[in-house]
């Protein structure tokens, strides 16, 4: 019987404080491996800061900041291969940048332009999720199906912990348990869901002991460790491959910035909290490990970080040259016989936009 494991009580840690805590090792990573992942931290954190700077500029609209999540998803990313699925919620808006999905792409997304859909075929990364929990059961069922067809794929879905109180968690996570589905529930558990904190939403000790009830391990893991979540997430993965069902990872973090770029959480959270947990996040964290292993230089990261920006600056441009879109595709979809209203509706809209 699938249960939590007893040691999985105990975060999963992987990396020091170059201090009192020694740092550990994972199987499988050498130098160049642990570069990339390095990398893929920069490319996402270096997306996520240039957005709210372009939020702030007008240039995309409201936007989810993740800000010291990059650890859970780079980490996690790197575990899978190129065949394997990817179901981001908006907290995971630039995943696809890892599978090689332009920036513009995601930036276009932000502007809420067409061409920020995309054709989830191309990257195996299906369209980022905004109502809470409602892909669980997309990404388990196309977990299901792979393994209906003898096919050997994992689907990972990406929620937060207020997620798992939702009707569609649940119905997917007790599917993903029945049918043994190749799927890996990630739960980004960065202690609030808006204003709401994780003491009010589950009277649960954790949200991995979640997991017993659907008959799955749970796994809970230190979100700020890249290694650790790599590690749980790689374990996952081979666990799905064998045919031994979904895993539940808990991924233990704390919002280290506003909800979105719409929020001021100064009037529930507590500030000082917020800037311990900006003092320890997680690309510092694992950058001074590389340091400390002799992996990172100067002009290393300089070029990494350079590379990166370079790579913002080109897709905001890019996503800036896109045509207006036509106001029109709002409308055109939605009824086979559309009542007159949403005529008036579009003929305001095109008024508004001063396109009439
Ligand atoms: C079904 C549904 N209900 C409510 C909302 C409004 N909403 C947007 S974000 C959010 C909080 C979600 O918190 P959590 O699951 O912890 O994810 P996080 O934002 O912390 O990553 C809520 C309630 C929504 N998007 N969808
Ligand atoms: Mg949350």
């Amino acid at each position: 019987m699938a249960q939590v494991l007893p040691d999985e009580r105990e975060l999963r840690r992987v990396i020091g404080d170059g201090d009192t805590i020694a740092d550990g090792e994972v199987e499988g990573l050498g130098e160049q491996e642990l570069v990339d992942l390095y990398r893929s931290m920069v490319v996402l954190r270096t997306y996520d800061e240039r957005s709210v700077v372009y939020h702030r500029q007008g240039r995309i609209g409201t936007y989810a900041i993740f800000w010291n999540h990059e650890a859970m998803q780079a980490g996690s990313v790197y575990a899978l291969d190129r065949d394997d699925w990817v179901f981001p919620s908006y907290r995971e808006s630039a995943i696809g940048l890892l599978r090689g999905m332009p920036v513009e792409t995601v930036l276009s997304w932000w502007r809420g332009h067409p061409s920020g859909w995309w054709n989830p075929l191309d990257y195996n990364v299906a369209s980022i999720c905004v109502p809470i929990g409602t892909h669980v059961p997309h990404a388990v069922g196309l977990a299901w199906g792979k393994k209906l067809r003898g096919e050997k794929t994992v689907a990972v879905a990406y929620f937060g912990d207020g997620a798992t109180s939702e009707g569609a968690f649940h119905e997917g996570a007790n599917f993903a348990g029945v049918m043994k589905a190749p799927a890996i529930l990630f739960c980004n558990n960065n202690q609030w869901a808006i204003s709401t904190p994780v003491s009010a939403q589950t009277a649960a000790e954790t949200l991995a002991d979640k997991a017993v009830g659907y008959g799955m391990p749970g796994v809970r893991v230190d979100g700020g460790d890249v290694l650790a979540v790599y590690e749980a997430t790689r374990e996952a993965v081979e666990r799905a491959r064998a045919g031994d069902g979904p895993t539940f990872i808990e991924a233990l973090s704390y919002r280290a910035a506003p909800h979105a770029t719409a929020d001021d959480p100064s009037a529930y959270i507590d500030m000082e909290r917020v800037e311990e947990e900006r003092q320890n996040e997680c690309l510092g964290r694992y950058a001074r490990y590389l340091w400390r292993i002799g992996v990172l230089t100067d002009e290393l990261e300089e070029q990494i970080r350079g590379e990166a920006l370079q790579a913002m600056k080109d897709g905001i441009a890019a996503a800036e040259a896109e045509p207006s879109a036509d106001p029109e595709l709002v409308f055109r979809h939605a009824y086979v016989n559309p009542p007159p209203s949403l005529s008036e509706d579009l003929a305001e809209l095109k008024r508004v936009l001063g396109n009439e």
